[in-house]
């Protein structure tokens, strides 16, 4: 094994980023418990404040279920204009350490800090970078992060996990098999819920287990490459490079099954989880793309795939499951199937700027449906499926006397607005008739 052996992989992931953003914007919520997602009746939880994980609020739980464990947070629809102007900012700040950066979402990215100007890399002054790098970033977007830096990427991403909230963590050459040994498995990249199950069997539960399980037995159970693979993790040995361009071009999920599948009904409803997670995963990471592909590996072993492209992106996961439904039935799967994957490619930024996204809405069995693949016109979905679109809670807003602020809450044709910036002190709080003239929403950047 050659190996990186120096700390120069690092892995920044903003604390709490979307709710983070509110906070900064909207003093009054400054320490208090704040949840971002869809405030519809099936919305989703994006993120919550750590003062709201406190009572158990987490990520892709549903809003019904968060509020009602925190019902006295702050329950705000997303500004994605907002996280994206900060996201640029902080990706920024990351390719000035270094060209080689990998962004995988907006507020997480991989840093390679040999391929950038620092002629020392030991732990001291590897932490020195990290350091200045979170204050930077405290200073510019006034979000905090966590840093992780370690000799590979695995290893980065437990180390600024560790480091959460408001962190740095290196981990020393030499002494990374004592910080991954006790980890769940699942720490380990590659490894879902299955291929969790699947070794779970062999009595392994965390990374120390897995490492005594000779590589045959991995690779009897797993299959050549996924076995081997899983087997140098174990170790540590992770030398996957950092790679700018690769990240942004598709996102795809698959699924190797335990045992060959040909049940119809299960299949589509297995493509139709794996079009829900992937558009999810589109949504995290600000993107929406317009050409999907399913693919599938048969029986026999043969590798097969589907493609199909829609008039404009899209990152509705209505769209995409209903196209790769079609694809799977293009494909002949009488004999059973080993593994299945949907793919979203041709990656634009996102097609909705506008506060009305529906992207955090699971997809469903709306009646609506048929016109939910009106990719292009996202916001009339959002309209056909909501009511009262209009001043949504958390939006920027501005009124012709009171000046900025942000709206509250709504409802019996009144809107509640309080006033303040990022730039003042908690404001005050009015209400005006829902039509008032006066009251504009603002034009965000
Ligand atoms: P994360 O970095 O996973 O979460 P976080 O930044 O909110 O919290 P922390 O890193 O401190 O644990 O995701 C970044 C943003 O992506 C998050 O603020 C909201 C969004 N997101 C979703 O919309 N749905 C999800 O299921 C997750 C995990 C994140
Ligand atoms: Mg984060």
């Amino acid at each position: 094994m050659s190996g990186r052996t120096q700390p120069s992989v690092l892995h920044l992931d903003v604390d709490a980023f979307f709710a983070a953003v509110e906070q900064r914007d909207k003093p009054s919520l400054r320490g208090r418990p704040v949840i971002v997602g869809g405030l519809g009746p099936r919305g989703v939880v994006s993120t919550a404040s750590y003062e709201a994980r406190v009572f158990g609020v987490r990520s892709a739980m549903p809003m019904s279920q968060a509020r009602a464990r925190c019902p006295h947070a702050a329950f705000l629809a997303g500004r994605f204009s907002a996280y994206r102007a900060t996201s640029r900012v902080v990706m920024d700040e990351l390719r000035a350490l270094s060209t080689l950066v990998e962004p995988l979402s907006l507020d997480e990215a991989f840093v390679d800090l040999a391929a950038g100007d620092h002629p020392d890399l030991s732990v001291a002054s590897v932490r020195a970078i990290g350091e200045r790098l979170r204050a930077t970033i405290r200073h510019q977007v006034r979000v905090t992060a966590s840093v992780g830096a370690a000799t590979s990427k695995t290893l980065a991403k437990i180390a600024s996990e560790k480091a959460k909230p408001d962190g740095l963590v290196v981990v020393e050459s030499g002494n990374e098999l004592p910080v991954l040994h006790p980890l769940s498995v699942r720490v380990l990249p590659g490894v879902g819920p299955v291929t969790a199950a699947q070794i779970a069997r062999l009595g392994v539960k965390t990374v120390g287990d897995l490492a005594r399980i000779p590589e045959d037995e991995l690779v009897g159970l797993l299959g050549k490459a996924p076995g081997r693979s899983l087997f140098q993790l174990a170790q540590a040995r992770d030398e996957r490079p950092i790679s700018s361009e690769r990240a942004s071009k598709s996102i795809s999920v698959e699924d190797t099954f335990d045992r060959d599948i040909a049940d119809p009904a299960l299949l589509s409803a297995l493509v139709t989880r794996m079009s829900e997670k992937v558009t999810e995963r589109l949504a995290r990471a600000g993107h929406s793309g317009r050409t999907i592909t399913l693919k599938a590996r048969l029986h026999d072993f043969t590798t097969l795939s589907r493609s199909a492209t829609l008039p404009g992106p899209t990152d509705d996961a209505r769209a995409v499951t209903r196209l790769a439904l079609q694809l799977l039935d293009e494909i002949d799967t009488a004999d059973g199937v080993r593994l299945l994957g949907v793919g979203v490619s041709g990656l634009s930024d996102w097609v909705q700027d506008d506060l009305l996204s529906a992207v955090w809405e699971p997809a469903g069995d709306d009646p609506a449906g048929d016109e939910a693949t009106a990719a292009v016109d996202a916001g009339a979905l959002d309209t056909a499926v909501h009511q009262d679109q209009r001043w949504v809670p958390g939006m920027d807003v501005v009124h012709a006397r009171h000046g900025p602020g942000w709206v509250w809450g709504s409802g019996l044709s009144r809107v509640t607005v309080r006033f303040e910036t990022a730039d003042t002190p908690p404001g005050p709080v009015h209400t005006f008739a829902d039509d008032d003239p006066d009251l504009a929403p603002a034009s965000t950047t």
